[in-house]
């Protein structure tokens, strides 16, 4: 890898985090900014590059969570600071639906070309992911004249009115905000090791739950799409075992559904692939991206069969802003950055440094229940550590506490608030990564130790 980072790769703390500075502007924010909008590490950031993000304090910090999974091929990162500095300097907007421009079509290309399977696609493009799955299901809807959407338990598509609905937890994203959008239906997810029947039948009979859904609840013939994160993101990084998204895209083709993959946190190489369907060589119909696509900038799309894309009439897609010239050169510096620094097989090769670090915490500590995930995208589930798996979001919370004040930015997930979760950039340095596993280490020695 070429280690072309404008931040010195080392952590370094220079006061307590979040130091005097931070806490000044903390002030500020409380005074300024809703108190709906909440931070996970109140440490303002005025500087990051590789694996490190530098607070206003001078603190240097381990980054472990890329802007939740945005920020893979780097804060910053080179080509995506080069295409931002031209492209904001030739024009910053006309809008794509009045008078266009290449770099919208050149990343609807790319996206033809790195999204699953080799038939013929169209794209739209979006300021955010909850505004790709609304139109994701929008399209569904047109395509196939049906209604009826189904999501699954644990699910996470967003924060707009339909997305909302979409998403399986109540608090914080839906509590107090009905009512929901009409006509979606949630099925059980295959989630191994919660599943009441036993990991090893969890396929098989979250598969048939599913079905019994669809069938009895929905109807195949009213149901226009299912909508699945090929591995769940906010809600734990949930795996499904191998051949259930395969089932459940089967049967998709099978009754005439359109299977949405919702890759907006897997894809982009996070996962080790391109996309995180590719994995179990499952080719949906229409995915819905953003995130790691665009470096850090707004972006986000609707990628899906010719046939599927080109059913909606003229106008009946689009926004002010979807597809802004900006946040496409920086998609297509960070594309760019992704493949010359083949950043799938450093995901990969994170995995494989995490993984063994994270399966001697499994066997010291009876409360890690699960260690799951793929690629850059790995979290760690922990109980109480009886036999009946009760959730510990209070430990969970102490630990990622811990590696707060120690500079290393954690994330949890999870349902029930108990799963640590790791996203860092896939450009960081191993060494980085290295340190950030001891104190992680550290970190559950204290709180469960
Ligand atoms: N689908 C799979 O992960 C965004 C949300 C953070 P937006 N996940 C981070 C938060 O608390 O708001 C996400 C996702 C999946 C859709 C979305 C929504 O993407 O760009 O946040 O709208």
């Amino acid at each position: 890898m070429t280690a072309d980072f404008s931040v010195d790769q080392q952590r370094r703390l220079v006061t307590p985090v979040p130091g005097p500075r931070s806490q000044e502007l903390h002030a500020r924010k409380t005074a300024a900014v809703s108190s709906g909008i909440g931070v996970g590490l109140p440490a303002y950031i005025e500087r990051a590059g590789g694996g490190i993000l530098v607070d206003v304090d001078g603190n240097h910090l381990i980054d472990f969570g890329s802007g939740i999974a945005v920020t893979s091929a780097g804060n910053s990162a080179p080509a995506v600071v080069q295409g931002v500095r031209d492209q904001v300097a030739d024009f910053t907007h006309t809008c794509f639906m009045v008078t266009p421009y290449e770099e919208y079509v050149a990343v609807c290309e790319a996206l033809t070309e790195l999204t699953p399977g080799g038939h013929e696609k169209r794209s739209a493009l979006f300021n955010s992911g909850a505004e790709a799955v609304e139109n994701a299901v929008k399209i569904a809807r047109t395509f196939t004249g049906r209604s009826a959407v189904v999501a699954f338990d644990h699910g996470y598509h967003g924060r707009t009115n339909l997305t909302m609905g979409l998403t399986a937890k109540n608090m914080p994203y839906k509590h107090g905000f009905g009512p929901f959008a009409p006509e979606i239906y949630r099925a059980p997810m295959a989630y191994p090791l919660r599943w009441p029947g036993g990991p090893e039948r969890c396929a098989e009979q979250a598969f048939a739950a599913f079905v019994d859904t669809v069938h009895s609840q929905v109807g195949e013939s009213n149901t226009a799409a299912v909508i699945v994160e090929p591995i769940q993101g906010e809600g734990g990084f949930v795996v499904p075992p191998l051949g259930w998204l395969r089932q459940v895209a089967d049967f998709c083709a099978e009754h005439g559904i359109l299977l949405i993959a919702d890759e907006i946190q897997t894809g982009f190489c996070r996962t080790g692939d391109w996309f995180a369907c590719e994995f179990e060589d499952v080719v949906p119909d229409l995915i819905t991206t953003a995130k790691g696509m665009a470096g850090g900038l707004p972006l986000a799309a609707v990628t899906g069969r010719a046939e599927v894309m080109d059913s909606v009439h003229a106008g009946g897609l689009g926004g002010t802003y979807g597809g802004n010239p900006v946040a496409c050169a920086a998609a297509l510096g960070a594309i760019e950055t992704m493949r010359s620094e083949d950043l799938c097989g450093r995901a990969r090769s994170i995995e494989g440094l995490f993984m063994e670090r994270l399966e001697q915490l499994r066997s010291k500590y009876a409360a890690v229940a699960d260690v799951r995930g793929r690629g850059a995208m790995l979290a760690v589930e922990l109980t109480t550590g009886d036999a009946d798996l009760v959730p510990d979001p209070t430990a969970t919370a102490a630990i990622s506490k811990h590696c707060h004040s120690e500079g290393l930015v954690t994330l949890t997930a999870g349902t029930f608030g108990n799963v640590l979760r790791f996203l860092p950039p896939l450009v960081a340095p191993d060494h980085l990564l290295t340190e950030a596993l001891d104190i992680l280490e550290d970190a559950f020695a204290k709180v469960l130790g």
